[in-house]
Parts: structure tokens; C-alpha cells; sequence
């Protein structure tokens, strides 16, 4: 699927939904995790349904990796809270005595990916490597204990030093609230050529007296994204800040990659999702003029309310979909089936692909059903690495998906993961040992070596 004049190749590595998986209602500002709070889930679809998007891709040619689920419950930040003893009766006290801590130490969030890091290719870093900065996600006490074991499962992963580089998480304070990739928007002509960073925040960290919702928190900060931009080593010429619109935060769009979605030349966006959408196209348009001279034009395609109200988009996730390049240089649009459920967005969908002015020609509608229930669609469930084809050898192969080791996977999953697990069942111990032995396994079948602390 990727076009034939690019040497690099943009690989999606997307979240294993871990063993634990379930609805504790910990997100909010995030609708789903919200409205859900409670109910049973089923880890083992959702970790299937998870594997069956990655084969999709795989066999439609893209590039398409794996990164592995957190160990949780997260025993190791029970103790830093004060817990002690054998983990069993860690678990124990945790439930008598702080009951309210257990569903955000067992969730499985680190399935989303799309949150794990910020990535930028080495086409536009200073150095020529692909920088990878972990997302400190401290807007979430759940989210915010994933960063240590997302960096150790990303240098797992991008392993070479001459071509990866690793940074540390920001300092987990409300000014440098930082939530990765889902943010963060690359536009380019080619994978492999330079390319404009587009990063969107919901508030300055700094200024307190700059717009933010009212309702709900906003998790990104301006402060944030300049400090990854400068870890990378990214110019202010490489570089567009804008801010969200406040007025969708507070509808439900938690991140802006629930109003948006960009690939290549393409940013596919409602007209809503911006502060001051007038000014953020103009400066899109001026920074991919002078970074991708040639090829194709910048191609903004923009949704209005009287077609998909904000409502319909954070409902049905439409813009939370993966905009994927094809060989003949047009565009696939993988988006979740509650875009079909939803009458007003699917009718826009057919619309879209017979609008000769932009390049997406396909739209494929994917079950994931489980993730969804909490927040989490196609464009949450990865992380978008692009990588050349030196990088790309030198990546781990035992984390790349193809037919063989989605089989050895899903057998994995089959093997370990409960199809049932409501609030009560987050403190059994089985549950513990049983997603102990199943990472423990996993990390040898992805040749990832001991990334989780029970292993250290
Ligand atoms: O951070 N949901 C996640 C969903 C993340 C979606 N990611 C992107 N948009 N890129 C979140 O709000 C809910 C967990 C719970 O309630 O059990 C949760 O963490």
C-alpha cells in the first residue's frame, strides 16, 4: 500500500490490549469511559479484535508492528503508596483500605498507543535518528504510571542506538501535561521526505490566564509540545501550535485526535476542532509550502456541523480513524463500525469517497468494539512510526505482524485471557498471577527481554 516512489515506509505499531481490560470509568472528559463505568468486559475479544486490525493492515501491505500491554495490576505503585507485604496481600489491602485505587491499578490503557510517545522521523530530526519521547499522560493517575514501562517497551523495540533515540518523559506536573501522538499530527509530500509537525493543545500550561474548557480538564499543554519539539531537535520552521478549540474539550473531544486526523498531504478535520481554524490552515498551508516543494498540494478536508455534528463525530469516532496511503498514491480511511451505525456519518462516508477533490477513495469499517467502549478507536490503538529501510532492519522483527505470529498471538490470548471480568474481579489474585505468567511468556515470544519490573 505504500506509494512506490517513497523509500520509507510509515509502520503502525499498535497496543496489545492486555488481561486485564475492563470499564472503571477513569477518563473523564473521555464520554465512553464515562458512560461505561462498570461494566463487564471481555479481554479476550478486545485483545482479538485489537490482533485482527493489526492482520488487516498487514496484509493490505502496510508495515504493521506490536507493543506489548502493561503489566498490571501495577503492584510497584501500590508499594510506592504505602502497600506491603506478598502481592496477594497487597492486593488484599488495597481493596479493604483504598477500593477506589483498584480499577485505575489494573487498567489495561497502555493498549492505546497512539498515547504512548511522540515520535518524530529522522528525515526531519536534527540528528538523522528517529527521536521517541514517552508520553508522561499525568492528566490520568491511571495513565500516568505508563511512561517508564512505554520507554523500556519502545527501546525494546528500537533497539540501535545509531538510529533510535530515546528521551525521558516530560516532568509530570500540569504545565508540561503531555499526551503524545495524539496530539501531534505529521504532514508531508513522502514519508521519507521533510515534514511540517502539527501539534494541537488544549490549554498553556504557564499562562493561566489563556482560554481552556470550563468543564472538563484539558490533558495537552503548549509547553509540552515546544519541549518535545526541542527535544527532537525540530525547528520553529518545522513546527504548528494551535489550540483546540476549548468548546470541543468540553463535548468530549479529550484529544484532538477525536476531531482529526492527518497522512501525508492530507488533514482531514471539522471545522470546529481549531480555536482559530483560520489562522491554523493558513499556518499549515505556509509551513507544507516550504517543507515539501514538490508533490502533492496540502489537502485540508474539512467537515462541517450541518454534515457530522461534534456530537456524531465524538460519538461514532469518525475522525479517530487511520488515513492509510495506497500504491496509487489515493487513500483508505479505516474507521469503526459505529461510523456505519451512525446514519448522518455514513452518509457522509459515501459522499466522501465520490469527492474527486481529495484522495480517499476507500473507507474500511473495523470491529473494535471493545477499545471503543472506552475512548479508544482504530487511531488510538497505534503509534505511527516511519521508519527507512535501514531503520526498519534494524527495528525488532519479532514485533512485526504478519500471519505467523498473528496465529502464535492470538493462540497467546486464547490461552491466557479471561472472556469476562467485571469490577469485582480486578482484586483475585488468580488474575494477577495469570497476567503475570502470560506477559512473562509474551516478552519472550516479541524478544523483548525483561521490560516489566517483576522481571528486573
Ligand atoms: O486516556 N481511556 C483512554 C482512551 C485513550 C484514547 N486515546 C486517544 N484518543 N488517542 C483515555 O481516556 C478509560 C479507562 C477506563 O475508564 O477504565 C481510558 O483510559
Amino acid at each position: 500500500m505504500q506509494p512506490a516512489n517513497s523509500q520509507a515506509t510509515e509502520a503502525n505499531y499498535d497496543g496489545l490490549v492486555g488481561p486485564t481490560h475492563s470499564y472503571s470509568g477513569l477518563s473523564s472528559g473521555n464520554v465512553a469511559s464515562t458512560s461505561n463505568r462498570q461494566a463487564v468486559s471481555n479481554p479476550r475479544d478486545a485483545a482479538l479484535q485489537g490482533l485482527d486490525k493489526m492482520l488487516r493492515l498487514a496484509d493490505a501491505g502496510l508495515v504493521q508492528g506490536v507493543l506489548p500491554p502493561h503489566f498490571r495490576p501495577a503492584l510497584s505503585m501500590a508499594r510506592r503508596l504505602g502497600f506491603s507485604g506478598s502481592d496477594a496481600r497487597v492486593l488484599e489491602d488495597v481493596q479493604a483500605q483504598a477500593p477506589y485505587l483498584l480499577g485505575s491499578l489494573t487498567s489495561a490503557s497502555s493498549m492505546w498507543t497512539a498515547n504512548a510517545a511522540t515520535v518524530t522521523p529522522s528525515a526531519d530530526s536534527s540528528d538523522g535518528r528517529v527521536h521517541f519521547t514517552p508520553a508522561n499522560l499525568n492528566a490520568k493517575f491511571h495513565r500516568s504510571f505508563e511512561h517508564l514501562t512505554s520507554g523500556r517497551a519502545l527501546a525494546a523495540t528500537f533497539r540501535d542506538e545509531r538510529h533510535f533515540a530515546h528521551h525521558e518523559a516530560l516532568p509530570g506536573v500540569a504545565e508540561f501535561g503531555d499526551e503524545g501522538a495524539a496530539n501531534h499530527t505529521r504532514l508531508c509530500a513522502e514519508y521519507g521526505k521533510p515534514g511540517v509537525h502539527f501539534f494541537v493543545y488544549g490549554r498553556e500550561g504557564f499562562n493561566v490566564d489563556s482560554p481552556r474548557p470550563s468543564r472538563f480538564h484539558a490533558r495537552q499543554t503548549l509547553e509540552a509540545s515546544q519541549a518535545v519539539a526541542r527535544q527532537h531537535g525540530l525547528t520553529a520552521g518545522q513546527c504548528v501550535f494551535a489550540l483546540q478549540n476549548p468548546a470541543v474539550i468540553d463535548a468530549g473531544v479529550f484529544h484532538n485526535d477525536v476531531i482529526a486526523v492527518g497522512n501525508r498531504q492530507v488533514l482531514f478535520y471539522h471545522e470546529q476542532a481549531f480555536h482559530d481554524e483560520t489562522r491554523c490552515l493558513n499556518d499549515l498551508k505556509l509551513a507544507y509550502s516550504r517543507c515539501a516543494s514538490t508533490g502533492p498540494a496540502f489537502t485540508p478536508i474539512r467537515v462541517r456541523s450541518e454534515a457530522v455534528s461534534v456530537e456524531d463525530a465524538v460519538s461514532s469516532y469518525l475522525f479517530n480513524s487511520q488515513l492509510l496511503s495506497r500504491d496509487d498514491d489515493s487513500m483508505s480511511l479505516l474507521v469503526p463500525v459505529e461510523c456505519e451505525r451512525n446514519p448522518r456519518v455514513h452518509q457522509y462516508l459515501l459522499k466522501l469517497v465520490d469527492d474527486q477533490s481529495q484522495p480517499i477513495r476507500e473507507v474500511i469499517y473495523a470491529d473494535l468494539t471493545q477499545s471503543m467502549l472506552n475512548g479508544g478507536g482504530p487511531a488510538c490503538l497505534r503509534l505511527r512510526v516511519v521508519l527507512t529501510p535501514d531503520e526498519l532492519a534494524a527495528a525488532n522483527a519479532a514485533c512485526l505482524i504478519d500471519h505467523a505470529r498473528h496465529r502464535t498471538l492470538s493462540d497467546w490470548v486464547k490461552r491466557h485471557y479471561r472472556d469476562r471480568l467485571s469490577a469485582r474481579d480486578l482484586a483475585d489474585p488468580e488474575l494477577l498471577k495469570e497476567s503475570q505468567t502470560a506477559l512473562d511468556e509474551l516478552t519472550t515470544l516479541l524478544e523483548l527481554g525483561p521490560i516489566y519490573d517483576f522481571q528486573r
